[in-house]
């Protein structure tokens, strides 16, 4: 078997982890440990900081990461109010609570202490800072960065609010109006003013609080999802709004990474504990849809956001997971349906990881529930995909 056809299936990254983690076990350990890393992956801590100038969209930002669809939606952070406290608001996301995005108090304007702000807003907590302006770049902004940078944490900056220099610019230019060229201006002179401050190769991302999935929010999340400790990154991926192809994209390959070990602890569960084996299954699927926006109460919230009929949304989903009951019949027939889809023998898939043939006994039961998750996945992105840019349609 070529290379090809197994990294279709199995990374090699996947192979590995799954020599470590079963290893010298014999099955209850085996299946202790997939538990673990599954539970320890899901529990990962992530408190993002949200600093600047009050009024520079802070609040906006929380509420749209969050995929708050109005600033009224309950839990949301207000927004348009002057900060009074010196105190930093916590705002879970909605689905993981460990995932924390704090509300900062503004920085000041005269006077303002960048290290002795730091220390009031208990700044090690946070895992990285995000710095937003909006308008003119100010001296305090470098103050700030450079206070973060020497306390050996990262920043990010958002300049925000790039809408409104758009729309203004366009106005006053009309024909010589271009938009990449002002945008690229934003972005330099940001990056001119923090690398002169001297707190390294800065990222500046410029960005519209009123249309997060526009300009530089793409960017915006590579760099993140590169910068991030590897341990971080799934929870902050799963995290993310489903606003663009490239997101939900990124949400399929991150819970690949978890599908042997669904797969592992299916096929451990099958033959003594076949009830128990179906519900691990359904449960994951359930989790799955709900993360690409597929089960029954985001498609509500979605046809409310955008006006639309939610069997207009409804048309458009193909995966029969998403539109039938996940039951114990519908889990089976699709476990068979995708294996006569890639040319190798579960054989050959097992030569490349005999450890699960000492563990399992219906190897094939491993093997055609990890094709059925990855398969399912694929099927989820790109109804998601469909059911977004049906929402979208026509819309202003
Ligand atoms: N047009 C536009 N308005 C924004 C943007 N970001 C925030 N706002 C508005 O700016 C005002 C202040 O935002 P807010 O989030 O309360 O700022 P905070 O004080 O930093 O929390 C609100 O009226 C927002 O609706 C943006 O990117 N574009
Ligand atoms: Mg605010």
């Amino acid at each position: 078997m070529d290379n090809e056809q197994m990294s279709g299936i199995l990374s090699e990254e996947d192979i590995q982890e799954i020599k470590t983690v079963l290893e010298n076990k014999n099955l209850a350990e085996a299946i202790e440990s997939v538990k673990t890393i599954i539970t320890n992956i899901e529990n990962v801590p992530l408190n993002v900081a949200i600093t600047g100038e009050s009024g520079s969209g802070k609040s906006t930002f929380i509420n749209v990461i969050r995929s708050l669809n109005t600033d009224e939606e309950e839990g949301a952070a207000i927004t348009g109010v002057v900060e009074t406290t010196m105190e930093p608001t916590p705002f879970s996301h909605l689905k993981y609570k460990n995932v924390k995005f704090w509300d900062l108090p503004g920085i000041g304007t005269a006077n303002f202490k960048a290290a002795d702000y730091l220390e009031k807003v208990h700044f090690s907590q946070y895992d990285f800072f995000i710095i937003i302006a909006s308008e003119r770049f100010k001296e305090n902004h470098i103050h700030l960065a450079q206070a973060i940078h020497s306390m050996n944490k990262k920043f990010y900056f958002i300049r925000s609010k790039v809408d409104v220099d758009l729309e203004s610019s366009r106005k006053r230019r009309n024909k010589s109006f271009n938009e990449e060229e002002m945008l690229q201006q934003i972005r330099v002179n940001c990056i001119i003013s923090l690398r002169d401050g001297g707190v390294g190769e800065p990222h500046v991302f410029v960005l519209s609080l009123m249309d997060l999935q526009k300009y530089d929010f793409n960017r915006m999340q590579n760099t993140l999802e590169e910068e991030l400790p590897r341990h971080k990154r799934h929870m902050f991926l799963l995290s993310l709004p489903n606003i663009t192809l490239q997101v939900l994209e990124r949400k399929r390959k991150i819970l690949n990474k978890l599908n042997w070990k669904w797969a592992f602890l299916f096929s451990a569960y099958s033959t003594a504990n076949h009830t128990k084996a179906y519900e691990i299954l359904q449960d994951v699927l359930k989790n799955h849809l709900n993360i690409f926006g597929l089960d029954n109460n985001s498609l509500i919230r979605l046809s409310n956001t955008f006006g639309k009929d939610i069997n207009d949304l409804k048309s458009v989903i193909k995966s029969p997971f998403a539109s039938t009951e996940i039951n114990q019949e519908l889990i089976q027939r699709q476990l068979t349906k995708n294996v006569a889809k890639y040319r190798i023998s579960f054989e050959n898939f097992l030569s490349y990881i005999p450890i699960i043939g000492d563990f399992i006994t219906e190897s094939a039961t491993f093997f055609r529930s990890y094709i059925m998750l990855c398969e399912s996945l694929k099927d989820f992105l790109e109804d998601a995909s469909n059911v977004l840019q049906k929402a979208m349609e026509d819309s202003t």
